[in-house]
């Protein structure tokens, strides 16, 4: 397979004013007949005499002309991905005709079934497997779309825009022909036919415009849409006040789809969403799940702005609507529920998976350079670590400079296909600052590292931080310049409280540009314990010797929330890499009077937010001390974590059980912050109280299990007896919940992954059994990555078996998913990859799997760049 390269790129030679589509959907055979008006890009240098389209290998060409006359088969080459046209006019008319197989398209990409619902997915390259195209998102076209199919079987059909037309055909099919105004790339068309209902409301933008606003899916999930439709009224109000940009067409609609290989998709006007991430309810949806729903729903909302109306010029701008919009929903989010919540779990998911992909062999800058596949880049580096950087841009330009800048990108570049240093030269033309340092975040890979020391001077009244900054070498370059970093600090006193700064400020923005830079503060009249990175402002690694005694110190006092939190966890690995030491040296273990003193203040403290509460008393995650170890010893980390987990339930149980009840809610459900906070930390209280050695704990656990109104504490309870030691009790337990929610598909998944996510011994055989039961289906994205996916990802003692048998089950399961769906596949064979984490044993193991995996059959381009990177 052939690598591109962002160097490379070239504007297009031909651009398609405007695209035609009319889809007879059949059974056996799916016709795709378009008509597109063609035109000589002006802007482009080169003419050539012939035209290339993209077109899949599984396309069957019936007809091909050029303004009304049939090409032959000297006319045109068709090649692997290409149909090249010798010869074509300036301007013209390009009708074709092919015929596509939906039922058998497994890979979920291009026109494919969805349990007998018709849908597409054609980000980034799949419309190419629907029909022959300039299909490169700086391509723009105009669409009218026909959708022809059976009535009875597929009442519903929807395409992307307005609906213009619809009839009756004499054979019991109908026709609905849809148009968008806004020109679009191929990317963000969409289609849906089947029977299904939906939901719907309005909504009336800051200019007085109605939109209807209409939530698809199957009839019997249509009571699970309410959560949805309040969170997309809510992110269009949102996006009107917060950035200004209201909704462009009539009607807005989402579709709720089964098999779907991401979360959700933004086309234009029509949404599809995996049932995922827009079902709702109380009795079969999580907390986590609501808040899920909220988000993704926002996301796939703003990027009708950031994404549609303005796009990405090629897809090594990926990041230009990513991590934009990313940083959008996140903000949204905190907008919605508490601020400090969401920053720490967005935190965590960064310092874990997307620090080790940066650690890792597929390793790229958030802009990267080049790809064999482009659906391997939809990364946590795109994504989460382009959301970083769009915030560190907010935290140096300030909110309203911020705002001046984006309005003045959307007023820029609406209509337009543009690049990542376009949204950077808005910013600075807005603000007037020079960002070119700052553009390294794009085209420079690693995660930096800060080493902060520090020096007070009580006869001058003097504080100096010493700040260095490194960066190590990744795959595209081994050499860093520095990057451009805002370093949020405050400095508190003994007393505890801010000391104030620069103009009275409590938070300052030190800017670094330097390998090595020092900061100096006067007029400090005592010793401050400094709060560094605050709200973690850029996303790095920070090494300062904060004693223990100064991190009990900031849990206490620090008014930066993040930072409370932060101190927690830096006690947590302190404390947890001496245990982790204890237990590979062999000696005793014994837990810090230090942490359980802390946790047992924050526990009394009736005053913080109990979600705060259950994230300050969760230990650093196995993930966590994982990505900071030089070589992951996941047995040591694991028994270091159960110790300490053990203990801390042992010493603080009367505390633990207090706030237990504490939390009890004698109010009806809602998704609210405040009762999403409550239930975390009596659910957090429970996984302790289940470590206390006590079966009274075990009944309080099967209590809630049985009386539970709500999904978050039911799967709460489920999970933590089918983890905890009361193995015995946890099969009637898991076969209660299976007979209760076999019909739900989604609450089935979360049993599937509570079982595959065990970390007790056997956990493999039991996946291996899950996979012959009826509620698995490998075709199924969510199936697979429930059962196959939580083991290896979520389940690290069991995935990493001394034995290597979790190494091999995964190499089978990728093997058998490179020929179902090349994007899973190649999703899950990550953990793998990260074999030089690991001693030397399980690194053969590892790799003796990936060389299989090479080694096998006819491997997709997917599969083969992540395994062949990583080898
Ligand atoms: N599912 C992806 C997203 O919305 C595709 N753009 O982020
Ligand atoms: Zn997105």
């Amino acid at each position: 397979p052939s690598v591109i390269y962002l160097k490379d790129y070239q504007v297009p030679p031909f651009l398609i004013e405007s695209t035609q589509l009319r889809f007879e959907l059949e059974d056996d055979r799916t016709l795709v007949k378009a008509e597109l008006r063609l035109t000589r890009n002006p802007e482009c240098q080169v003419k050539p005499r012939g035209l290339l389209m993209h077109g899949d290998e599984s396309l069957r060409l019936c007809r091909l002309a050029v303004d009304g006359q049939v090409l032959t088969a000297k006319d045109y080459s068709i090649d692997a991905g290409t149909l090249t046209i010798a010869e074509v006019p300036d301007q013209f008319i390009l009708e074709s005709v092919v015929e596509i197989d939906p039922a058998k398209n497994t890979a979920l990409e291009g026109l494919y079934l969805s349990d007998g619902v018709y849908c597409t997915q054609c980000e980034a390259e799949g419309f190419r497997r629907i029909t022959y195209y300039l299909d490169r998102p700086d391509v723009m076209s105009v669409f009218t779309t026909t959708v022809v199919a059976d009535k009875a079987r597929f009442p519903v059909l929807l395409s992307n825009g307005n609906p213009v037309a619809e009839g009756d055909d004499s054979d019991g099919r109908h026709w609905v022909t849809w148009e968008d105004p806004f020109p679009k790339p191929a990317y963000l068309f969409a289609l849906v036919a089947g029977d299904l209902k939906h939901i719907e409301d309005t909504f009336t933008t800051a200019s007085g415009k109605q939109v209807a606003l209409r939530l698809f899916a199957e009839e019997k999930d249509l009571d699970k849409l309410d959560h949805a439709m309040t969170s997309l009224k809510a992110s269009m109000r949102w996006d009107e006040q917060v950035y200004g940009r209201e909704y462009d067409l009539e009607i807005y609609m989402i579709v709720a789809v089964d098999f779907f290989n991401m979360g959700a998709m933004e086309n234009k006007g029509l949404n599809v969403f995996n049932t995922s991430c827009v079902l709702a309810s109380q009795k079969t949806t999580t907390d986590a799940g609501f808040q899920r729903v909220e988000a993704v729903v926002a996301h796939e909302y703003f990027h009708n702005w950031s994404g549609n109306r303005v796009t990405c010029r090629d897809w090594f701008q990926l990041s230009l609507k990513e991590g934009f919009t990313v940083f959008r929903d996140a903000e949204f989010s905190a907008d919605m529920n508490s601020r400090t919540v969401k920053r720490v779990e967005d935190v965590q998911l960064l310092r874990t998976a997307q620090f080790s992909e940066d650690a890792g062999p597929m390793a790229h800058p958030v802009r990267p350079a080049s790809f064999i596949e482009i659906s391997n880049f939809y990364t946590m580096t795109v994504y989460e670590k382009g959301a970083e950087v769009v915030r560190m841009i907010h935290t140096l330009l300030g909110p309203d400079q911020f705002r001046a800048g984006s309005d003045l990108y959307f007023e820029r570049h609406d209509g337009q296909a543009v690049t990542t240093d376009d949204f950077v030269a808005a910013m600075e033309a807005a603000s007037g600052r020079d960002l070119t340092q700052f553009k390294r975040w794009y085209s420079q890979a690693g995660t930096p590292v800060l080493d902060i020391t520090d020096e007070y001077d009580p006869s001058e009244s003097v504080y100096r931080l010493r700040v260095k900054q490194s960066c190590p070498p990744t795959p595209e370059a081994s050499e860093k310049a520095p990057f451009h970093i805002p370093l949020q600090v405050g400095l508190l006193s003994p007393e505890g409280t801010d000391m104030p700064l620069e103009n009275g400020a409590t938070t300052v923005t030190l800017e670094l540009t330097e390998s090595e830079q020092t900061f100096t503060f006067t007029g400090i009249p005592q010793k401050p314990v400094p709060s560094l990175l605050r709200g973690f402002s850029a996303p790095v690694k920070l090494n300062y010797a904060y004693s223990q005694a100064e991190l009990v110190f900031l849990m206490q006092h620090d008014s930066d929330g993040f930072n409370r939190w932060e101190a927690a966890q830096k006690l947590g690995v302190i404390i947890l890499q001496a245990l982790i030491a204890d237990y590979q040296a062999g000696r005793e273990l014994i837990l810090s009077d230090a942490l359980v003193g802390a946790y047992r203040a924050v526990l009394n403290d009736t005053t913080l937010d109990p979600a705060m509460v259950a994230k300050v008393l969760t230990l650093p995650s196995q993930a966590y001390l994982g990505e900071l170890s030089t070589q992951i010893d996941v047995d040591a980390i694991h028994a270091a974590r159960e110790f300490a987990m053990n203990a801390l339930a042992c010493a603080l149980e009367a505390e633990f059980s207090q706030a237990y009840k504490r939390c009890l809610i004698d109010v009806a459900y809602q998704p609210s912050a405040e009762q999403v906070a409550q239930r975390m930390l009596k659910n957090l209280c429970l996984s302790y109280l289940l470590r206390a050695g006590k079966p009274e704990y075990l009944a309080l656990a099967q209590q809630q299990f049985s009386d539970a109104d709500n999904m978050t504490d039911e799967q709460a309870a489920l999970a933590l007896v089918v983890h905890s030691n009361y193995q015995d009790a946890a099969p009637a337990m898991l076969s209660q919940f299976y007979s209760r929610w076999s019909q739900e598909s989604l609450v089935v998944n979360s049993w599937l992954a509570v079982q595959a996510s065990n970390p007790c011994p056997g956990a493999l055989s039991q996946v291996e059994a899950l996979m012959q039961h009826e509620a698995f289906n490998m075709k199924n994205p969510n199936k697979v990555r429930s059962l196959i996916g939580a083991f290896c990802g979520q389940n690290p003692v069991n995935f990493h078996a001394k034995d290597g048998s979790g190494y091999r089950f995964l190499a089978d399961q990728v093997v058998a998913l490179n020929e179902l769906n090349p994007q899973i596949a190649s999703r899950l064979v990550a953990p793998l990859t990260k074999w030089k984490r690991y001693d030397e044993t399980r690194q053969q193991l590892m790799r003796d799997q990936l060389q299989r995996i090479m080694d096998s059959a006819e491997l997709s381009r997917d599969v083969y760049e992540v395994v062949s990177k990583s080898i």
